[in-house]
């Protein structure tokens, strides 16, 4: 099949989503055009079934607001005339669902009618697509799509629940690519570089959004290295970021935290790792917690949103109340402290984590593409 994967090319869940399905429909045969406004972080362009198309918005002086969506509707239209492209696989309602429904209008002017699948990963229904300015646009997208998903259950009770739709709409949850993450001798775990050997390593990644309830992360990790030698390791960028150094500061840690930026060596990070945090206030799915389980990293987490489809209670780590952190330094204790309770933690973590294999979830993908297509034939 030709695919036009349309996404944010930035760090954050749904870009990485969106870049590794179409890395993996490359590889079994897919023809894959990327269409965003810069090169997606995670995209290797050495193949020659991956196209990448930059949407580029001239400034003009009259525009206070630069219009993308405009931008990005015609390079659709132009990208499925010269391509030839099958099916449009929009990523994230806002804006490219409405502006996959415009190319689509576009072309069915000229006579081609193209089917466009919408899958929903988060923010785009519980933090930004419900504010008022746009949920008129987020429900007339997800309505006008051919196929919606979401990425996990609870997001689709969400979107029920906060908007008016009239679509169907499939779970099929985010996935990991295990092979890479367990099986790469190529990847170098000097646990050495970063702490000493009786100290335990405890990472978060996020963008440092407040949703992400990045104090929460440091009021944790403060408890825990009251009572054994641990190590944070903070990943990633955002507007939090600089709160959180100074709370460390003002905690007299900053000595056992490490703020490293946005990384490309997430695989590296988490091969260290024992044991990771997410206390985020809502998360549709939590893809940074299912790269950590696949790395054999236990979990500690709240319970909102679809994170209890992933990180299982008592098995691969433990789930609290939004803003309990002293329980979930509690639960990080019972798996830290005692060398035998982590190791059963590590498998099962990674046991959870295989049914997330993008070998099982990708051709839940491919069969939808097959039946959108079908639609229009
Ligand atoms: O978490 C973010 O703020 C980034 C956001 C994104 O769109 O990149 O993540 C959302 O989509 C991810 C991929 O499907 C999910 O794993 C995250 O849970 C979801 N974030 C939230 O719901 C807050």
């Amino acid at each position: 099949m030709k695919i036009a994967i349309v996404c944010y090319p930035t760090f954050g869940g749904s870009g990485v989503v969106a870049t590794e399905l179409g890395l993996e429909l490359a590889r079994r045969g897919h023809e894959i055009h990327f269409i965003t406004y810069s090169q997606p972080v995670r995209l290797a362009l050495l193949s020659p079934n991956v196209h990448y198309h930059e949407v580029n918005v001239p400034e003009y002086p009259l525009f206070h607001y630069q219009p993308y969506e405009l931008a990005l509707s015609s390079k659709l239209v132009d990208m499925v005339k010269l391509y030839k492209i099958e099916l449009l696989h929009v990523h994230y309602a806002i804006p490219h669902a409405y502006a996959g429904y415009m190319a689509k209008q576009m072309l069915k002017d000229e006579g081609i009618n193209i089917p466009m699948v919408t899958t929903l990963h988060g923010t785009d229904i519980t933090l930004v697509g419900n504010h008022p300015f746009y949920k008129p646009a987020v429900t007339f997208s997800i309505n006008k799509s051919d196929f919606v998903t979401s990425v996990s259950q609870s997001l689709k009770d969400d979107t029920l629940k906060l908007f008016n739709i009239k679509n169907e709409i499939e779970v099929i949850p985010n996935f990991i690519e295990l092979e890479k993450n367990i099986n790469d001798p190529s990847i170098p775990c000097q646990r050495s570089v970063m702490a000493k050997e009786n100290e335990r390593i405890i990472t978060h990644i996020s963008n440092f959004r407040k949703v992400k309830r990045i104090p929460d992360v440091i009021k944790i990790f403060y408890n825990i290295q009251k009572e054994i030698p641990a190590k944070l390791m903070m990943v990633g960028d955002g507007p939090e970021k600089e709160k959180a150094e100074y709370l460390c500061q003002e905690l007299g840690i900053l000595d056992k935290v490490i703020f490293f930026g946005n990384s490309n060596e997430i695989d590296k990070i988490l091969c260290l790792t024992d044991l990771f945090l997410l206390p985020s206030e809502t998360e549709s799915f939590g893809l940074a917690a299912l790269e950590a389980m696949a790395c054999k990293v236990p979990v500690i987490s709240s319970n909102s949103g679809g994170l209890p489809e992933v990180n299982f209670e008592g098995i691969s780590g433990y789930l609290s109340d939004v803003g309990d952190t002293d329980e979930m330094a509690q639960n990080a204790l019972k798996i830290l402290k005692d060398d035998l309770v982590l190791k059963q933690f590590k498998e099962n973590a990674l046991s959870i984590a295989k049914k997330f294999d993008i070998k099982n979830i990708l051709p839940l993908y491919e069969a939808l593409y097959q039946k959108a297509i079908n639609k229009y034939l």
